[in-house]
């Protein structure tokens, strides 16, 4: 990295406690999550502002300083921590919320507020955010945007994007864009804020987000529902679908996840026996969905088991069976990560084939599959995979090309899967998204090498 760090600019937008430098105050934002990414900052940079972070990007400008932008680092991609000697943008003391709007169903919220927080701020309203996800305490709306984030509720809400009404972004050069009257319609031309949602800070740096709220429905129904294969499981959910409108997650688990879930959190067995796959269903509404799921699970086709809570600790013993996968699978190493979709149709056929998949490029490995059904989103994991995570990596992104699926469905690009981004997209559509880049980044300081590889 030939740039100099513009510290003194940096302390001058800032103020001098909020430049980091010593190796100690830096380290934890220079690992990821996972342990799987890691690099020195030339410094880490924490603003308050927009005005702040206008001024600290003007000053990397000027400098000419990349800048690797990072939110509550729950990133899966290593997409948010530096390659080495970037200025890192920490965002998260922009945890500003704005009051809720309960006529419009809207809320401002800075890009350092945790979903959390979010969710708590809109609930007190009575209202709610459509999007969950496991790592809700920590992950961030500036990373949620950033990545497209889906999570467990995209079934019945969509994923970040549609929730999305306006967002305020400093762009490389330090002017600001800022478009938050939260419009419900819009024909302006082209639609900034989309195309800044999931650029996985490579086009500019959203400090704040006008989002959509929803109702808030607190009368819930889980079910755990054992099933024979993932083929049965996966042929249950058009019939929930269609019989359950409140119908609001459906997540589907193995039983070798499961089985780490247990161990590592010390979890009771659900069922008196173990059964090869299971699908962990949600309903929400103002009125109790109870006896609507528990009919519609009644009529599965193939069902072994099942067991429905109504209360909310049963609910969060039967979620911690999913929401406990991610921390587990790390318990017992350091996993390749991969994050996938296809078209629901060719579900059964991706889970099919994955096992030999995996095998054959790493003999020695552990699969731990779990995922997003109804979105035929997958979370691959993979333990033991020793010197061998690149071939297993670029095995299973093959497999997924070939079923015309996505290499990354929410937890986005990042570092770790940018060099095979042509697996997903075509050479015409990268041309294009280069061309985006270099028009509102020409210097190619923002989060540089993060979703497009550095040009050749
Ligand atoms: C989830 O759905 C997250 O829990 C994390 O997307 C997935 O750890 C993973 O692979
Ligand atoms: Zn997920």
């Amino acid at each position: 990295m030939t740039a100099s760090l513009p510290v003194e600019a940096l302390r001058a937008a800032v103020g001098d406690d909020h430049v980091l430098l010593e190796a100690d105050l830096t380290a934890s934002y220079e690992s990821d999550w996972t342990g799987r990414f890691h690099g020195r900052a030339g410094c880490v940079v924490r603003p308050r502002s927009t005005a702040e972070v206008a001024a600290v990007l003007t000053a990397c400008a000027a400098a000419g300083a990349p800048v690797v932008v990072q939110g509550g680092n729950t990133g899966l991609v290593g997409g948010a921590v530096p390659a080495g000697g970037e200025v890192l943008l920490s965002l998260t003391r922009l945890d500003e919320l704005g009051p809720v709007d309960v006529a419009a169903g809207q809320v401002t919220a800075g890009a350092g507020v945790t979903l959390a927080a979010l969710q708590k701020h809109a609930r007190a309203s009575g209202l709610d955010f459509g999007v969950d996800l496991a790592a809700r305490d920590s992950a961030t709306v500036g990373g949620l945007v950033a990545t497209n984030a889906g999570g467990i509720r995209v079934l019945r809400y969509g994923s970040m994007r549609a929730q999305l009404l306006g967002a305020e972004a400093v762009m490389a050069d330090g002017s600001v864009v800022s478009r938050m009257a939260g419009l419900l319609k819009d024909g302006t031309g082209y639609d900034l804020v989309s195309l800044l949602c999931g650029s996985e800070g490579t086009l500019g740096v959203v400090t704040a987000v006008r989002l959509k709220l929803v109702p808030r429905l607190a009368s819930r129904a889980v079910a755990l529902l054992a099933m024979p294969d993932a083929d049965a499981a996966i042929a249950v959910l058009p019939g929930l679908r269609e019989r359950l409108p409140h119908l609001s997650a459906a997540e589907l688990l193995f039983a070798p996840g499961l089985a780490l879930v247990r161990k590592h959190g010390h979890l009771p067995a659900p069922f008196p026996v173990e059964h090869p796959v299971y699908l962990l269903v949600e309903c929400a509404d103002r009125l109790d969905p109870t006896d609507a799921l528990v009919d519609a699970v009644g009529e599965a086709e193939g069902l072994l088991d099942a067991t429905v809570a109504t209360d909310s600790a049963g609910q969060r013993a039967l979620w911690a069976y999913r929401e406990q996968h991610t921390e587990s699978i790390s318990a017992e190493g350091v996993p390749v990560k991969l994050d996938v979709s296809v078209p629901t149709g060719r579900l059964p056929e991706l889970i099919a084939r994955l096992e030999s998949t995996v095998s054959g490029a790493a003999p020695d490995a552990r699969l731990i599959v779990f995922g997003h059904v109804n979105e035929g989103n997958l979370h691959v994991n993979v333990l033991d995979a020793g010197d061998l995570g690149e071939v297993v990596t670029e095995a299973v992104l093959r497999l997924v090309a070939e079923l015309e699926g996505s290499i990354s469905s929410e937890h986005g690009v990042g570092r770790a899967k940018a060099e095979w981004l042509s697996l997903s997209r075509s050479a015409t559509e990268i041309a294009a998204m280069r061309a985006i880049k270099t028009a509102l980044d020409p210097a190619g300081l923002l989060n540089p090498g993060v979703l497009l590889t550095r040009e050749p």
